[in-house]
């Protein structure tokens, strides 16, 4: 999950860079300052877990009471059915940008993907609802993942979606619904869980910034999302942003399920460099690049419209795939605008090149090769979200960004990504967004999670 989306113009104009918001006093966090996280102040030692006194047997077998007014439920996401119940929940609830124009629009396919992904847990996706009339007011979601904090393998939980309705808001539910899928995870003997938030809560092992780069200035700016800088014209504005029609990599072309093999071993070496990375399976690499496209039940269909992911591959004249990259599909509601009542937004997703093979991420000889791979790449991985009909790319701070961001005219958003662990301590990962609001070549991002 992400937040705040704004433009870089608006951001220009205020000439001075801007913070990520203040967090809290630890003893003002009422729920937070009593769970196995890291504390603000707090001097690291050493990484590991917080508190392994717990076996499964320790953990209760009942669900945490809730208010007779309301009711657990397992979400059964096999049904249809449910799949909407979710989407409707979030549709009018989720994340919203700080002055409520844009609130993400997760697709049905898209919660399916997200959710259903390899080994999930059924009852790990839980709901509240209204006892007397079965409505669902409260949802959150974790799926397993194998995480790698630096040498160390970590059997986790990612945690997502969390929404309440608004209506349920401040009521001190959210505590509840942590409780409640911490209460599933450790059943299963899984103590670490991975999450993301743009909100600041005790205590980020990284932070990333948005960047935004636009594909459809125009729509951009008729939605408020990129006001027109001053001294510039709104012509100027759509020439910065133009884009070839067709791509430049000899090679690039849709990915197809035939390539996971070299597709996966080049990720997981290109993975390598990083602190804090998922480590994948094959399976599972093919779930989250090709989600179903490919199979019998759904064509490979690059334009179909209802497609959540696309990844594609650079195949050399050898038959070597020399590069990846993909992006997801996560458009946003624009509330409330006489004109557009969406905006389709790329995020960057996984992306991998041999140029950026066995090389030290401080390395910066080595980094000027892959800078010149990736600003080539991604100008192609623009092209390609322009020719699909996105309005905008975004990306964040993490992977090896900082060497491509500004100069393909990626902007500084004002929102904020907080990496957080669940009972790990880790020293901190750097987040490749520095407080001089600078990226920098050398002290790249140490973070290769892609949280949706
Ligand atoms: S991040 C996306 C979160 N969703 C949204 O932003 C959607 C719109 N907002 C809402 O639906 C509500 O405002 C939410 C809070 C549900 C966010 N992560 O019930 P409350 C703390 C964690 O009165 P509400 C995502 O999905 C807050 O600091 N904690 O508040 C990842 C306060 O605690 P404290 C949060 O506004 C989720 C308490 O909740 C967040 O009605 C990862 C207030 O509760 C947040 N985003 O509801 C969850 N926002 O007093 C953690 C507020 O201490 C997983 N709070 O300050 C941890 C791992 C669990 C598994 C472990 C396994 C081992």
């Amino acid at each position: 999950p992400s937040t705040n989306i704004r433009s870089i113009e608006d951001l220009l104009r205020q000439l001075a860079i801007q913070e990520q918001p203040q967090k809290k006093s630890m003893a003002d966090y009422k729920f937070w300052k009593t769970q196995p996280v890291a504390t603000f102040d707090e001097k690291i030692d050493d990484e590991g877990p917080i508190d392994s006194s717990k076996a499964p047997d320790d953990i209760p077998d009942t669900p945490y009471p809730l208010l007779k007014e309301f009711e657990w439920d397992t979400m059964d996401l096999s049904n249809p059915d449910v799949i909407k119940e979710i989407f409707d929940l979030l549709y009018a609830n989720y994340v919203e940008d700080s002055d409520s124009t844009f609130r993400f629009n997760y697709s049905r396919r898209f919660l399916d993907w997200a959710l259903r992904a390899p080994d999930f847990r059924p009852d790990w996706y839980i709901g509240v609802r209204v006892t007397g009339t079965k409505k669902l007011v409260a949802f959150i979601s974790a799926i397993p993942v194998r995480l790698r904090v630096r040498n160390t393998t970590i059997q986790s939980a990612e945690v997502n979606f969390l929404c309440i309705h608004k209506k349920l808001r401040s009521k001190r539910l959210a505590p509840l619904l942590i409780k409640e899928v911490t209460r599933r995870v450790n059943k299963q003997g899984i103590w670490q869980a991975l999450y993301t938030a743009g909100v600041v809560l005790p205590k980020p092992v990284a932070t990333c910034r948005y960047y935004h780069r636009s594909l459809n200035w125009t729509k951009l700016n008729e939605v408020g999302f990129s006001p027109l800088p001053p001294g510039m014209t709104k012509t100027k504005m759509v020439a910065k942003y133009k884009l070839p029609s067709s791509t430049n990599l000899p090679g690039l072309r849709l990915m197809q399920r035939e390539d996971i093999d070299q597709a996966y071993d080049l990720l997981v070496a290109y993975l390598n460099k990083f602190e804090l990375a998922q480590v994948f399976g094959r399976e599972e690499l093919l779930h989250w690049l090709m989600h179903d496209y490919g199979t019998e039940s759904v064509p490979n269909d690059e334009n179909d419209k209802d497609r959540v992911v696309w990844a594609y591959v650079v195949e050399n004249t050898d038959g070597v795939i020399t590069d990846l990259v993909s992006f997801y599909k996560l458009p946003s509601t624009v509330i409330g605008n006489p004109v557009h009542d969406n905006l389709v937004a790329a995020y960057e997703f996984y992306y991998a090149s041999t140029a950026g093979l066995d090389l030290p991420r401080t390395d910066p000889d080595g980094s000027v090769m892959l800078k010149n791979r990736l600003l080539v790449l991604f100008n192609d991985a623009l092209i390609l979200a322009k020719n699909l009909g996105f309005d905008v790319f975004n990306a964040l701070t993490l992977l090896d960004n900082s060497l491509f961001l500004d100069e393909l005219k990626f902007g500084a958003g004002d929102g904020y990504l907080n990496y957080y662990l669940f009972n790990y301590k880790a020293f901190p990962i750097d987040g490749g967004y520095h407080e001089d609001g600078k990226l920098d070549a050398v002290k790249r991002s140490g973070v290769a999670v892609v949280m949706l």
